[in-house]
């Protein structure tokens, strides 16, 4: 039997390469909702609509009333990556990203608790367990979450009420937790589409404060495979973190992207640091390739230039996405 699926937040940057994953490997049928935010982009989900077991709805998942339309069937499987997700705008202002991230799960539980959905798979982020120090050990699932920045705050919230869920209701839910993904479709206030953009336009490129923060880069579809895989084979009341192995510095990635392109490192302007900026994410992957056999299959070169070579070729979608983020 074909799985019925419902995907949250399908017009983002992971949700629309995850269904593009799905439409590619799988007979899943799939409900695609999606608030079309500044960040949700109609053009993500080109060429969706002609496969036969798709179908869309604009749908706020803080909307109680709007949510109970798109469940005029049981699903086998929600996938949740519906969220406000730029940790720059959480700083300027935080509301949207309480309502959506804790409350709009919440209207979710609540849909699982009506037995309307079989399973959940939130999708969550490393950012929930705060910074590490450069000789501390990768994040397990075992760290402690403590959260640095009103975004991460409020994923950390959504993954406590996820769990309370679990525990109280015995919910079939499971939580992932990946690093950070770069890849085809991010949106340009992003940093490595940002650096790209910038470079192919000879504009400044603001490094935050030192530049020596460092993040664990995964390439978005070894994400999409890993929640397929947490998907079918995830147990229930599990946390499963995902990650790259990939640990880089931000000036690296900037060196990276510039020598790839031809460009001068002169571009890089060293800016004020972002408020509570977390030094460095590290991300151990352990469980998820022990237990469920999930592996990635790509280089951080042979994505990075996968990118880059798409942001240069979709200037015209990376324009379209600053202009409606007044960010032109
Ligand atoms: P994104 O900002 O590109 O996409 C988010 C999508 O959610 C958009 O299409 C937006 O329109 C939609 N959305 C926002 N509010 C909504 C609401 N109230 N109702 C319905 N839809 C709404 O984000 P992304 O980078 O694709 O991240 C997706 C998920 O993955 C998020 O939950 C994020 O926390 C998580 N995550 C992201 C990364 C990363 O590096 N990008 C890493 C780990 C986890
Ligand atoms: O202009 C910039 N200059 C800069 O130096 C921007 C936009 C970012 N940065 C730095 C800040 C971070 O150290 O680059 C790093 C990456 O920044 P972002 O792309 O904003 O990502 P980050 O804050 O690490 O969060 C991302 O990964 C975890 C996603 O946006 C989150 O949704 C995800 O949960």
């Amino acid at each position: 039997m074909n799985q019925e699926l419902l995907v949250t937040g399908g017009a983002g940057f992971i949700g629309s390469n995850f269904i593009r994953y799905l439409l590619k490997n799988t007979n899943c049928r799939i409900t695609n909702i999606d608030a079309l935010t500044y960040a949700g982009n109609p053009s993500n989900m080109s060429g969706f609509a002609s496969k036969g077991n798709y179908r869309f709805f604009q749908v706020d998942i803080t909307d109680k009333v709007a949510l109970t339309q798109v469940f005029d069937r049981t699903y086998d499987i929600i996938v949740h990556f519906a969220a406000e997700s730029h940790v720059d705008r959480s700083i300027e202002n935080a509301d949207t990203f309480l309502i959506t991230n804790i409350n709009g799960t919440h209207n979710l539980l609540e849909k699982l608790l009506e037995g309307k959905a079989k399973k959940m798979v939130h999708v969550s982020t490393d950012e929930v367990y705060g910074s590490l120090n450069q000789h501390d050990s990768a994040f397990t699932e075992e760290h402690p979450v403590s959260p640095n920045n009103p975004y991460s705050a409020s994923k950390a919230s959504a993954d406590l009420l996820v769990r309370s869920f679990y525990q109280t209701f015995n919910l079939p839910l499971v939580i992932t937790r990946c690093s950070n993904n770069y890849g085809p479709y991010q949106h340009p206030e992003k940093f490595i589409p940002k650096v790209v953009y910038n470079a192919i336009n000879n504009k400044q490129i603001p490094l935050y404060g030192d530049g020596l923060n460092i993040r664990d880069w995964l390439f978005v579809e070894d994400h999409c495979s890993a929640i397929y895989t947490v998907m079918n084979h995830g147990k229930a009341g599990e946390v499963y973190n995902i990650g790259g192995s990939n640990e880089m510095t931000n000036k690296d990635v900037i060196h990276s992207i510039l020598n790839y392109l031809g460009k001068s490192n002169d571009l890089i302007s060293y800016v004020t640091d972002r408020k509570g900026h977390d030094r460095r994410y590290a991300i151990n992957s352990n469980k998820i390739k022990t237990q469920l056999g999930w592996k990635p299959n790509t280089s951080f070169e042979k994505g990075l230039k996968q990118t880059i070579d798409w942001n240069v070729n979709n200037k015209t979608w990376v324009e379209a996405a600053l202009r409606r983020s007044d960010l032109s």
